[in-house]
């Protein structure tokens, strides 16, 4: 009778014990807003096989930026009716979630193929209202680095800021909290760590490295040294 009960003791204090380590786990994996992602990084998807988020090289102007999701902010301004400011939760929140399986090249030599997860620019520019006679969407990092692309494009092509990637949310090496996810560009046009995006009408903006000779389009089915 008293080994019964002392063994039904024993059991509840482990339940209570493993449901704080799953609930502790749970808190310190997952952060508002993503919290239906699995926790491992997934390698295939509707059966392409994926790289991995590690098959990157981090050769980014300034190196990795930590930046933190609590303070972080994106403004969009420039040539819309209003400027906007989202936290990281109301990115994640507010706007419907896309996913789509894109490579990116960079002219380094390189690719790797992943999943992306996000929000489309055209749903958030959508909000601020473009302005007509707008045709340049220009991007701003926390690093410094900037980088444009039409603003057909961006409509046409349903571009993604992506959040997470192979079902993991985005290491700050890959640009957390977001990722520009520009499909058929160079990867000198997927922006990380976004912070600022400008609707402008200014077709010849030049970011970081189409300023020092990249060329501006940045197709990939274009060659790389043909200017334009
Ligand atoms: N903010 C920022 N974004 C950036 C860069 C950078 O230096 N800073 N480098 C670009 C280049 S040249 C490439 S190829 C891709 C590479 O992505 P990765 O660093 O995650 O591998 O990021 C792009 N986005
Ligand atoms: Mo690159």
């Amino acid at each position: 009778m008293r080994r019964g009960r002392r063994r039904g003791q024993i059991i509840v204090i482990l339940l209570i014990g493993a449901i704080a380590v799953l609930y502790a786990l749970d808190l310190a994996g997952n952060r508002p807003g993503v919290t239906e992602l699995a926790p491992a990084e997934v390698r295939g998807y509707q059966g392409e096989q994926l790289s991995s988020i590690a098959d990157f090289r981090e050769n980014s102007i300034h190196g990795p930026q930590y930046v933190n999701a609590s303070t972080y902010t994106l403004t969009i301004d420039g040539q819309v009716e209003n400027r906007k400011e989202y936290s990281y939760d109301a990115l994640t929140e507010r706007f419907p979630h896309y996913r789509k399986v894109v490579t990116l090249y960079c002219v380094e030599g390189w690719d790797a193929t992943i999943l992306w997860e996000g929000v489309r620019v055209k749903d958030l520019l959508l909000e601020a209202g473009v302005k007509p006679g707008a045709n340049t969407v220009i991007f701003y990092a926390e690093d410094g680095y900037s980088s444009s692309l039409p603003l057909t494009y961006i409509e046409d092509r349903d571009i993604l800021l992506a959040y997470a990637m192979n079902n993991v949310t985005l290491p700050a090496e890959r640009g957390f909290p977001f990722q520009l996810v520009a499909e058929d560009r160079w990867g000198y046009k997927w922006v990380k760590w976004v912070t600022r995006i400008e609707v402008s009408d200014d077709e010849n903006y030049r970011g970081y490295w189409e300023s020092r000779g990249y060329v501006n389009n940045g197709s990939i089915d274009r060659s790389f040294f043909d200017q334009g």
